[in-house]
């Protein structure tokens, strides 16, 4: 195994059935991860730790994921000159999500985080992958495979549809 391109990490193990996502489609689009807990709020020592060493430990992309008064992304993307992507995870301390989005979103000048949806740690993989894809060709022809595989399910739906009617739930699309 080479090293890892794209380092996903988690406020806490509660983000994992999110943040899994991000994984799953690094790996399903041959990205070489690592996948850690690192919490801003109770281990701030090892978010330091963590920004600080992910360039020099060969690192292209980190994506940050985390809940409710979400500090991680942010304080991550302050240490580091990587790209960051945050990922708002309606976590059991948010209210409602908007704490989680507003918190990593609402970034200052100078310090940027790419904020994907609320729970959306697949397109923030995506992203990575894109990203990693502008310099690696094999990257980026396994992105454009995945965006044609896409593309073929729309159609395939859409023609079930038109076939069967609308009636019919069998049309196969998930998102
Ligand atoms: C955040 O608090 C974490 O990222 C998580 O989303 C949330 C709840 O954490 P746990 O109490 O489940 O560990 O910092």
């Amino acid at each position: 195994m080479s090293k890892p391109q794209v380092g996903i990490i988690m406020g806490s193990q509660s983000d994992l059935p999110v943040m899994s996502e991000a994984a799953e489609i690094l790996e399903e689009l041959g990205v070489e991860i690592e996948v850690t807990v690192v919490s801003a709020h109770r281990t701030p020592e090892r978010m330091v730790e963590y920004a600080n060493e992910a360039a020099d430990r060969g690192l292209k992309v980190i994506i940050a994921g985390a809940g409710g008064a979400a500090h991680l992304p942010g304080m991550v993307a302050s240490m580091t000159t990587l790209p960051v992507i945050g990922v708002p995870v309606k976590s059991r301390n948010s209210i409602d999500g908007w704490d989680s989005v507003l918190s990593i979103l609402q970034m200052p000048g100078g310090i940027p985080v790419a904020t994907v949806a609320l729970d959306g740690a697949k397109n923030a993989g995506i992203l990575a992958a894109e990203i990693i894809g502008a310099f690696d060709k094999k990257i980026s022809a396994n992105l454009k495979g995945y965006k044609e595989s896409l593309k073929e399910k729309v159609l395939e739906s859409a023609k079930s549809l038109e076939e069967n009617g609308w009636k019919a739930k069998k049309i196969g699309f998930t998102k």
